[in-house]
């Protein structure tokens, strides 16, 4: 079974081994149509992990702000169909976690090489903060930093590694959470690459 984080925050690790093959194929192909670019944040810096991502909608940021977008502005066209293996796996883990009926929106899709990192943050930007986020990690292991529902204070650490899953809701929903640099590595699945995927229903 998984381990609590919190009271509504579970890491099943390695669930997502059997479908890694799977969920890197998926990779391929999204990123095919909607390459991986490293977005500007509102203040004009570079985001230091590159993005893409799947679903009706995608989370985007630029010197406008951060939204989700149902069209890719790097091509003008909609974002790739979120494949069904993709969909599959998070809504059996997020009903696992006591989340019946998640039917992700988008899938945000990050690419950490060595060195990449993401700043603590809340994820906010979703109409409905009563669904989860279910998020899946494949490749380099990287230290995933949690904090509480407020800036400051120093965060917990935890080593996440490929096939890592984990369930965010209810009160732990809005906490502060980032990754530090990942370090140089070698993965057999991705080679020097760590990624990411964020489910999340935007609207
Ligand atoms: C806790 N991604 O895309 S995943 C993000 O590994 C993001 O790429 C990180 O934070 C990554 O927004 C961390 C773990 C995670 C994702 C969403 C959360 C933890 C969360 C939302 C609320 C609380
Ligand atoms: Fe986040």
């Amino acid at each position: 079974g998984p381990e609590r984080l919190g009271p509504c925050a579970f890491l099943f690790r390695e669930y997502a081994l059997p479908l890694a093959q799977d969920l890197l194929d998926g990779i391929e192909g999204v990123s095919a149509v909607s390459p991986f670019r490293q977005m500007q944040t509102p203040g004009g810096r570079r985001m230091s992990a590159a993005m893409t991502g799947c679903g009706d909608v995608s989370w985007i940021t630029d010197r406008g702000g951060y939204r989700y977008s149902a069209v890719d502005p790097e091509t003008g066209r909609p974002w790739p169909a979120m494949p069904p293996s993709f969909s599959g796996l998070a809504r059996d883990v997020a009903s696992r976690a006591g989340f019946e009926g998640f039917d992700p929106d988008v899938c945000l899709i990050n690419r950490y090489r060595p060195g990449a990192r993401m700043g603590l943050h809340q994820d906010k930007d979703e109409q409905d903060l009563h669904w989860p986020v279910v998020s899946v990690s494949l490749g380099l292991p990287a230290v995933f930093l949690w904090g509480g529902l407020k800036r400051g204070g120093s965060p917990a650490r935890l080593r996440l590694e490929h096939g890592d899953v984990l369930v965010w809701g209810g009160e732990d929903r809005l906490r502060y959470h980032g990754i530090a640099p990942v370090p140089d590595g070698r993965c057999g699945a991705t080679g020097h690459v760590r990624f990411n995927l964020t489910f999340r229903r935007a609207r």
